[in-house]
């Protein structure tokens, strides 16, 4: 019987290794990573890809000793009694260290990464946006004509958060009710979104096109349809987008004028 779960744990490995390979293979699968539309994606996914690496080794390492241990030491083939002792001092001490020094790698390792991400925001953005969500839709506001965020002609949009291609986007996320979390799979982009704080993130996407925006923290009952999207246009087709958006909206205005806001 020994024999048997052995191989049953053997087959762990070979079939967490075979999934990999088969979901990386864009002939078969394609289930990979989404297109990267971003100027900074590649850092992300190198990093995945690294910390992806180092697991996968000790995973695999872990998996076939467990396995040759089941084989290996059988109770069939090993009737004598089990002898308990308190261990090895040395081995706790080695197997100790050599995680913490791992970890202590990819936190020196993925500080640049984080830095650009989280910390260095853009002194320059091409485009300030205000994101906000609630349950369960994303609302944007814009700066109108006068080019500022935050006064009396911004434009609000829901659902599609339109940017210019290849400029940096500056995002102030915010959500009206309880935690979401601003999700743009294409862009490498996630952050959750805190009642009470304004959060900013940035990105700069680098290819004109649709793509998703979904809420990544589940958020009630109606989160599977908090679902967005993020348009990027080239600086011509998002400036005239707005003045469109504004127009449509100063209309409306027109007939309500209390809906500033
Ligand atoms: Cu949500």
């Amino acid at each position: 019987m020994g024999k048997f779960w052995s191989l049953i744990f053997f087959l762990v490995p070979t079939l967490g290794v075979a999934l990999f390979v088969v979901s990386a293979d864009v002939n078969m699968l394609d289930h990979w990573f989404p297109a990267d539309v971003s100027a900074d994606g590649h850092v992300i996914d190198n990093l995945f890809m690294m910390i992806l690496g180092l697991t996968g080794v000790v995973f695999v390492a872990t998996e076939v000793c467990l396995a040759y241990f089941l084989w290996r030491y059988d109770a069939k083939s090993n009737r004598d009694a089990i002898k308990y002792t308190h261990g090895s001092h040395t081995l706790e001490v080695v197997w100790t260290i050599i995680p913490a020094a791992t970890l202590l790698f990819i936190a020196i390792y993925q500080m640049n990464a984080w830095a650009d991400a989280k910390i260095r925001k853009p002194e320059h953005p091409g485009i300030e946006v205000e994101v906000r969500a609630r349950q369960f839709e994303w609302r944007f506001r814009y700066a109108g004509p006068d080019g500022k965020l935050y006064t009396p002609d911004d434009v609000f949009f829901d659902s599609e958060l339109h940017v210019p291609v290849d400029e940096e986007v500056l995002v102030h996320l915010k959500s009206e009710d309880v935690l979401h979390s601003f999700f743009l799979p294409n862009l490498r982009v996630k952050q959750d979104a805190v009642p009470g704080m304004v959060i900013p993130v940035w990105f700069r996407p680098t290819k004109i096109g649709a793509w998703d925006l979904v809420c990544a923290e589940l958020c009630g009952w109606g989160h599977y349809k908090m679902r967005g999207r993020i348009v990027v246009q080239s600086r011509e087709d998002f400036d005239a987008w707005l003045a469109q958006t504004a127009e449509k909206q100063h209309a409306t205005q027109a007939e309500q004028p209390i809906a500033a806001k």
